[in-house]
This record gives structure tokens, C-alpha cells and sequence, in this order.
């Protein structure tokens, strides 16, 4: 008999909710796990794994079993684990399935990720169900042992650094995006986020400055005010833009480890969310985040707390140009005079991009969320193996 888990996933707007939910089944998957996910919006899912029929109700997608999650919802045996994705509510019959078992599944909500420090205290807190004899449990991912950890394949670090390594990878990879090699000064960066008014200050130092810049720019929500920096609508992206000293290309969105490729290969990311965010630090590169706006405000609460931890162990100088940066990137200030101090410090970043990515290396989520199964009596009856039997 083999292990199983169920994951459901609500795509509420843009990438990030698929894009973890995705990332988890696949880890799940590497550690032996049959897993069943459930998402609402296959479409969106398409865009990060181009292979899926985003017409199909039940497909077998890279060893995992993806479902159309429709109404009415299909009489399920619930599995043993039940991952619900950023609260996004159970379908009422599933709960009252998992109500009605012998032994009710292990029932976690994964949270969103931050760095704020109440985190610790929050993670694996049970949350009884008002009415059902049932117990949801909150799962925070994060960056202290104290917390679930970050999703890391077993493979990934070994793959970027064979990947940042070789020289003749990186140029056929550029090749591919029909790029040339960089020139020995030239900056590669990429830019992916959302509508943000510290954009075109951020172009015109580019594009004003000594060095050489390429960005990268995969489609989306910024590439309008990118085109119109250049004079352009979105609809001219095909032969990309030149000014000065900066030359953008528009990257068709592509799946998902091909955009960690992306990350891998760029001196600089800007990344957005929390997905990217994650990867670009999986990256062991310097990055800029653009976080997911709250109309409250409480978002920059949430930068403040990865620029605490990210920021420590550097010299007082490099941590305040990454502030600077960073505030203005989400604030709409002018992030054309805070990428200078940035880039006077980028060999500071470099460095302690890497010493950041080995650290946070030894917590894999998807293995502390296996080892809570455990410790919760979930999987005692089964063994691992790839298939959904039930
Ligand atoms: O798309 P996002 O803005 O998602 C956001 C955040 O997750 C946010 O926390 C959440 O509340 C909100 O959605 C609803 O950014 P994020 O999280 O980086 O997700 C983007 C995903 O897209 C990520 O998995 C990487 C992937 N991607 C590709 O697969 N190919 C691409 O070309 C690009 C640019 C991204």
C-alpha cells in the first residue's frame, strides 16, 4: 500500500498559489509519495508545465495525479495527508468524508511564507474544526528550523551548481534565448513582477550607466511600463529594446525549472511573490523582491523581516544599500539612485547569497511535512512507493 496525499489548490490570482502547490507535489513525489492534487484552474497551471491538457479532468502529469477540482466534487477517499493550499476551503463533502474515517487524515493548511518572527510560535498549531471531529494544522514554511522550511528538490542545489560551473551550459543556455555570451563587464539581469512605478527610474540608470546591462523581462504584469519606458506598446516586444547602455528582451513565460535556469544564469534577479522569491534564493545570486502588495500595508512588515535575516552578518553598508533598494522597489521610489549604492556592493551580495542558500539548505518542507506525518501516527501502515492506489 502506498502512501498518499492529497493537495487542493485554489488559483486566486497570478502564479504563486499553482506555482508552490506544483512544486510540493513534485517533491512529495521524489520522497516516494503517490500524490493527488486538485486545482481549479488548469489553465493557469498550463503556463508552468506546457505538457498538461488543461481540458482534461484527471490526467498522470511527471508521476503526479492532477484533478480537475470542479462542483459538484467526486465522491473521494480522502488520503491519509491532506494539504490545503493558503486556506483555500475544503469542498464540503471531502471534509465530511474525512469526518467520517475510522482514523480522520492529517489535515494541514499550508501557509504563505514569511520571515516574521511570531511565525515560529504558529507553526504545527492545531485548529479543532467547529463542528467536525476534525483538527487542521497550520504548516508555516520559513527560514529557522523552528518553522516548516523552504520546498527544495533533493537534486536542485547539486544541478545549479554543475549548471554555474560550466562555462559552455551557460552559453548554450543564453543561445537558446538566442543571446550572445556575455562581454566580460556586462551585467545579465531579469525582471519579473508586477506593475511598479520604480521601473522606469530603475531603466534610465540602466540604460544611463557605464556598465552594460541585458534584462530580461518574462511577460507579465510589468511589461507594460517597461514598453512604454522604450516608447512602445507590449505588442512590439518581439525584437526587444535598446537605450543607451541597456538592452531588454521579453521572455515568453516558460515552465518552471526553465525559469529556474533563468535565475541561475543572471548576476542580478528581481523576483516577485513568493515562489520566485524562494528560487531566486536557491539561485545563490543577489535579488531584488517585489513582494505581494496588501492594501494594509502589512506587506512590508513581511519585507522588513527577510531583509532582518538576509541583511545580517553583512557590513552595515552593504545592508543598508539592500534596504534602500528593496524599500524603494516597493514603495515606488527612486530605485535608480539605490541601485548604485546596490551595485557598489554587489560582490558583498554575491557572497552572502551563497552562505544564504547553503544555510537554509538542510530544511526541506516537504520532508519536515513527512516527518509531522509521522510524528502524528499517520504513516505507520504504509510504505512509499509512485502510484495512487485508492
Ligand atoms: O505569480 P506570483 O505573483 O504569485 C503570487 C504570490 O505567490 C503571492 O504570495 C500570492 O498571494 C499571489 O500569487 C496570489 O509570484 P510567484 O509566487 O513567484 O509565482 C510565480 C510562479 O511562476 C513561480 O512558480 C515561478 C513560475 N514561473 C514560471 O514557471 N515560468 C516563468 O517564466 C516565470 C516568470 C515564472
Amino acid at each position: 500500500m502506498s502512501f498518499t496525499c492529497d493537495i487542493f489548490c485554489a488559483v486566486v490570482d497570478n502564479y504563486g498559489d499553482i506555482g508552490v502547490c506544483w512544486r510540493l507535489a513534485k517533491c512529495l513525489r521524489d520522497e516516494g509519495v503517490a500524490v493527488r492534487l486538485w486545482v481549479d484552474d488548469l489553465a493557469s497551471f498550463a503556463k508552468l508545465c506546457p505538457e498538461l491538457d488543461a481540458t482534461s479532468q484527471l490526467q498522470l502529469c511527471r508521476g503526479v495525479e492532477v484533478r480537475r477540482w470542479s462542483q459538484p466534487f467526486p465522491a473521494t477517499t480522502p488520503a491519509p495527508l491532506v494539504i490545503e493550499a493558503f486556506a483555500c476551503k475544503l469542498p464540503p463533502d471531502y471534509l465530511a468524508a474525512m469526518a467520517a474515517m475510522l482514523e480522520p487524515p492529517l489535515w494541514v493548511n499550508l501557509e504563505y511564507l514569511s520571515g516574521e518572527d511570531w511565525v515560529e510560535g504558529c507553526h504545527r498549531l492545531p485548529s479543532p474544526h467547529p463542528t467536525l471531529p476534525l483538527t487542521r494544522h497550520f504548516f508555516f514554511p520559513g527560514f529557522s528550523p523552528k518553522t516548516g522550511g523552504l520546498l527544495l528538490e533533493r537534486d536542485l542545489l547539486a544541478r545549479r551548481d554543475a549548471f554555474q560551473r560550466d562555462p559552455q551550459a551557460i552559453t548554450a543556455y543564453w543561445r537558446s534565448l538566442d543571446l550572445p555570451a556575455p562581454e566580460p563587464d556586462e551585467l545579465r539581469v531579469s525582471l519579473f513582477g508586477y506593475e511598479n512605478a520604480a521601473v522606469s527610474g530603475l531603466l534610465r540608470e540602466w540604460s544611463e550607466g557605464a556598465r552594460a546591462v541585458t534584462c530580461l523581462v518574462p511577460e507579465g504584469r510589468i511589461l507594460p511600463q517597461v514598453a512604454e519606458f522604450f516608447g512602445f506598446d507590449e505588442g512590439a516586444a518581439d525584437a526587444g529594446w535598446r537605450r543607451g547602455n541597456l538592452r531588454v528582451r521579453v521572455l515568453p513565460f516558460v515552465e518552471q525549472e526553465r525559469y529556474d535556469t533563468l535565475l541561475w544564469a543572471c548576476d542580478v534577479n528581481f523576483v516577485r511573490g513568493e515562489d520566485s522569491c524562494v528560487r531566486a534564493q536557491w539561485a545563490a545570486r543577489p535579488f531584488v523582491w517585489q513582494i505581494y502588495p496588501q492594501h494594509d500595508g502589512v506587506h512590508l512588515d513581511k519585507l522588513r523581516a527577510l531583509l532582518a535575516r538576509y541583511g545580517a552578518g553583512m557590513p552595515s553598508v552593504a545592508t543598508a544599500a539592500l534596504s534602500d533598494l528593496w524599500l524603494a522597489w516597493n514603495t515606488g521610489a527612486d530605485a535608480g539612485a539605490a541601485w548604485e549604492a546596490f551595485e557598489v556592493q554587489r560582490a558583498v551580495f554575491r557572497s552572502r547569497a551563497e552562505a544564504w542558500s547553503a544555510s537554509l539548505a538542510g530544511h526541506s518542507l516537504a520532508l519536515n511535512l513527512l516527518d509531522f506525518c509521522r510524528e502524528t501516527g499517520r504513516m505507520r501502515a504504509f510504505e512509499f512507493s509512485s502510484s495512487f492506489t485508492s
